[in-house]
Protein backbone atom coordinates (compact mmCIF):
# COMPACT_ATOMS: atom_id res chain seq x y z
CA UNK A 1 0.00 0.00 0.00
CA UNK A 2 1.17 3.38 -0.51
CA UNK A 3 2.67 5.46 1.97
CA UNK A 4 0.81 8.10 2.89
CA UNK A 5 -0.93 8.04 -0.41
CA UNK A 6 2.20 10.04 -2.08
CA UNK A 7 2.97 7.28 -4.11
CA UNK A 8 0.26 4.65 -5.91
CA UNK A 9 3.12 2.51 -7.43
CA UNK A 10 2.39 -0.07 -4.82
CA UNK A 11 -1.50 -0.27 -5.04
CA UNK A 12 -2.12 -3.76 -4.97
CA UNK A 13 -4.90 -5.18 -6.75
CA UNK A 14 -7.29 -5.05 -4.09
CA UNK A 15 -7.38 -1.46 -4.03
CA UNK A 16 -7.97 -0.88 -8.03
CA UNK A 17 -10.90 -2.02 -10.11
CA UNK A 18 -10.33 -4.36 -12.94
CA UNK A 19 -8.99 -2.82 -16.01
CA UNK A 20 -10.49 -5.50 -18.49
CA UNK A 21 -13.40 -3.48 -19.95
CA UNK A 22 -11.15 -0.39 -19.82
CA UNK A 23 -9.62 1.61 -22.89
CA UNK A 24 -7.10 3.37 -22.64
CA UNK A 25 -5.00 6.05 -24.47
CA UNK A 26 -1.67 7.21 -23.66
CA UNK A 27 -0.39 9.91 -25.33
CA UNK A 28 3.58 10.79 -24.21
CA UNK A 29 5.72 13.64 -25.04
CA UNK A 30 9.03 12.95 -26.99
CA UNK A 31 10.94 15.52 -25.07
CA UNK A 32 13.18 14.42 -22.20
CA UNK A 33 13.40 10.53 -23.67
CA UNK A 34 15.08 8.60 -21.21
CA UNK A 35 12.19 9.72 -18.61
CA UNK A 36 8.94 9.75 -20.72
CA UNK A 37 10.01 6.49 -21.68
CA UNK A 38 10.46 5.09 -18.33
CA UNK A 39 7.14 6.74 -17.40
CA UNK A 40 5.42 5.40 -20.32
CA UNK A 41 6.36 1.77 -19.63
CA UNK A 42 5.20 2.23 -15.76
CA UNK A 43 1.60 3.01 -17.05
CA UNK A 44 1.49 0.59 -19.67
CA UNK A 45 2.92 -2.22 -17.66
CA UNK A 46 0.08 -1.41 -14.52
CA UNK A 47 -2.73 -1.07 -17.00
CA UNK A 48 -1.67 -4.48 -17.94
CA UNK A 49 -0.98 -5.41 -14.14
CA UNK A 50 -4.76 -3.89 -13.43
CA UNK A 51 -6.32 -6.45 -16.12
CA UNK A 52 -6.49 -4.16 -19.38
CA UNK A 53 -5.79 -6.20 -22.68
CA UNK A 54 -2.81 -4.81 -24.47
CA UNK A 55 -5.34 -4.39 -27.71
CA UNK A 56 -7.32 -1.89 -25.16
CA UNK A 57 -4.20 0.61 -24.70
CA UNK A 58 -3.02 2.68 -27.46
CA UNK A 59 0.21 4.78 -27.52
CA UNK A 60 0.74 7.69 -29.43
CA UNK A 61 4.14 10.56 -28.95
CA UNK A 62 4.22 13.93 -29.42
CA UNK A 63 6.88 16.32 -29.48
CA UNK A 64 7.43 17.90 -26.28
CA UNK A 65 5.11 18.62 -23.27
CA UNK A 66 3.28 21.39 -24.55
CA UNK A 67 1.84 19.64 -27.47
CA UNK A 68 0.17 16.60 -25.12
CA UNK A 69 -3.18 18.89 -24.52
CA UNK A 70 -3.43 19.13 -28.22
CA UNK A 71 -2.07 15.29 -28.68
CA UNK A 72 -4.70 14.09 -26.15
CA UNK A 73 -7.71 15.81 -27.85
CA UNK A 74 -6.75 14.02 -31.37
CA UNK A 75 -7.22 10.85 -29.60
CA UNK A 76 -10.40 11.91 -28.04
CA UNK A 77 -12.16 12.98 -30.74
CA UNK A 78 -11.75 8.97 -32.35
CA UNK A 79 -14.16 8.31 -29.19
CA UNK A 80 -12.73 5.19 -29.14
CA UNK A 81 -10.66 5.30 -25.47
CA UNK A 82 -12.11 5.41 -21.73
CA UNK A 83 -9.42 7.14 -20.62
CA UNK A 84 -6.38 9.18 -21.78
CA UNK A 85 -3.04 9.22 -19.52
CA UNK A 86 -0.90 12.02 -20.82
CA UNK A 87 2.77 11.93 -19.92
CA UNK A 88 5.73 14.58 -19.96
CA UNK A 89 8.50 15.52 -18.09
CA UNK A 90 9.36 19.09 -18.01
CA UNK A 91 12.82 19.92 -15.86
CA UNK A 92 13.33 23.76 -15.40
CA UNK A 93 15.72 25.66 -16.84
CA UNK A 94 17.76 29.17 -17.70
CA UNK A 95 14.48 30.50 -18.91
CA UNK A 96 10.33 30.80 -17.96
CA UNK A 97 9.85 27.90 -20.53
CA UNK A 98 9.25 26.20 -17.52
CA UNK A 99 6.29 28.31 -16.31
CA UNK A 100 4.83 28.60 -19.56
CA UNK A 101 4.74 25.30 -20.58
CA UNK A 102 3.76 23.65 -17.19
CA UNK A 103 0.64 26.28 -16.71
CA UNK A 104 -0.48 25.44 -20.07
CA UNK A 105 -0.09 21.80 -19.77
CA UNK A 106 -1.70 21.95 -16.65
CA UNK A 107 -4.75 24.38 -17.79
CA UNK A 108 -4.93 22.04 -21.13
CA UNK A 109 -5.79 18.72 -19.30
CA UNK A 110 -7.83 20.28 -16.70
CA UNK A 111 -10.09 21.67 -19.69
CA UNK A 112 -10.20 18.41 -21.69
CA UNK A 113 -11.21 16.43 -18.25
CA UNK A 114 -14.35 18.68 -18.53
CA UNK A 115 -14.71 19.06 -22.12
CA UNK A 116 -15.24 15.39 -22.44
CA UNK A 117 -16.71 14.34 -19.29
CA UNK A 118 -13.39 11.68 -19.07
CA UNK A 119 -10.35 11.15 -17.10
CA UNK A 120 -6.95 12.91 -18.81
CA UNK A 121 -4.69 12.35 -16.32
CA UNK A 122 -1.77 14.55 -15.09
CA UNK A 123 1.27 11.99 -15.83
CA UNK A 124 3.71 15.12 -15.69
CA UNK A 125 6.80 15.21 -14.26
CA UNK A 126 7.30 18.92 -12.82
CA UNK A 127 10.84 19.46 -11.76
CA UNK A 128 14.22 21.02 -11.11
CA UNK A 129 16.37 19.00 -11.78
CA UNK A 130 17.32 15.29 -13.65
CA UNK A 131 17.98 13.82 -10.57
CA UNK A 132 14.32 14.81 -9.46
CA UNK A 133 12.77 12.96 -12.74
CA UNK A 134 14.80 10.14 -12.32
CA UNK A 135 13.83 9.48 -8.79
CA UNK A 136 10.21 9.44 -10.01
CA UNK A 137 10.62 6.93 -12.74
CA UNK A 138 11.62 3.97 -11.28
CA UNK A 139 13.56 5.51 -8.24
CA UNK A 140 13.20 6.45 -4.56
CA UNK A 141 9.90 8.15 -5.49
CA UNK A 142 8.60 5.21 -7.17
CA UNK A 143 7.39 5.23 -10.77
CA UNK A 144 4.90 8.57 -11.71
CA UNK A 145 3.87 6.60 -14.89
CA UNK A 146 2.96 3.54 -12.29
CA UNK A 147 0.63 6.21 -10.38
CA UNK A 148 -1.09 7.91 -13.45
CA UNK A 149 -2.00 4.84 -14.82
CA UNK A 150 -3.48 3.49 -11.51
CA UNK A 151 -5.58 6.88 -11.27
CA UNK A 152 -6.68 6.31 -14.54
CA UNK A 153 -8.29 3.08 -13.61
CA UNK A 154 -9.71 4.76 -10.37
CA UNK A 155 -11.31 7.56 -12.21
CA UNK A 156 -12.95 5.55 -13.97
CA UNK A 157 -14.34 2.81 -11.15
CA UNK A 158 -15.45 6.17 -9.75
CA UNK A 159 -17.57 7.14 -13.09
CA UNK A 160 -18.61 3.38 -13.44
CA UNK A 161 -19.76 3.54 -10.09
CA UNK A 162 -22.40 6.85 -10.70
CA UNK A 163 -23.39 5.25 -14.04
CA UNK A 164 -24.23 1.56 -12.24
CA UNK A 165 -26.23 4.09 -9.81
CA UNK A 166 -28.15 5.76 -12.50
CA UNK A 167 -29.22 8.94 -10.64
CA UNK A 168 -28.70 7.56 -6.61
CA UNK A 169 -25.55 8.64 -5.61
CA UNK A 170 -25.89 5.50 -2.94
CA UNK A 171 -27.37 7.24 0.02
C1 LIG B 1 11.05 24.06 -25.43
C2 LIG B 1 10.97 23.07 -24.31
C3 LIG B 1 11.77 23.22 -23.16
C4 LIG B 1 12.73 24.37 -23.01
N1 LIG B 1 11.74 22.35 -22.18
C5 LIG B 1 10.90 21.29 -22.27
C6 LIG B 1 10.83 20.34 -21.23
O1 LIG B 1 11.55 20.38 -20.22
N2 LIG B 1 9.94 19.32 -21.38
C7 LIG B 1 9.12 19.19 -22.46
O2 LIG B 1 8.31 18.24 -22.51
N3 LIG B 1 9.18 20.07 -23.46
C8 LIG B 1 10.05 21.11 -23.41
N4 LIG B 1 10.12 22.01 -24.41
C9 LIG B 1 9.31 21.75 -25.64
C10 LIG B 1 7.87 22.25 -25.55
O3 LIG B 1 7.08 21.37 -24.76
C11 LIG B 1 7.25 22.32 -26.95
O4 LIG B 1 7.42 21.08 -27.60
C12 LIG B 1 7.89 23.42 -27.80
O5 LIG B 1 7.84 24.66 -27.14
C13 LIG B 1 7.15 23.55 -29.17
O6 LIG B 1 5.77 23.90 -28.97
Amino acid sequence: MASELKNLSAFEGSDVPNAADMKFGIVWAEWNHAITSGLMKGAHDTLLKHGAKPENIVTKTVPGAFELTLGAQYMAELGQVDAIICIGCVIQGDTKHFDFICDAVAKGITNLNLKYNKPFIFGVLTVNTQEQAEDRTGGKHGNKGDEAAVTAIKMLGLKNSFELGKGKIGF
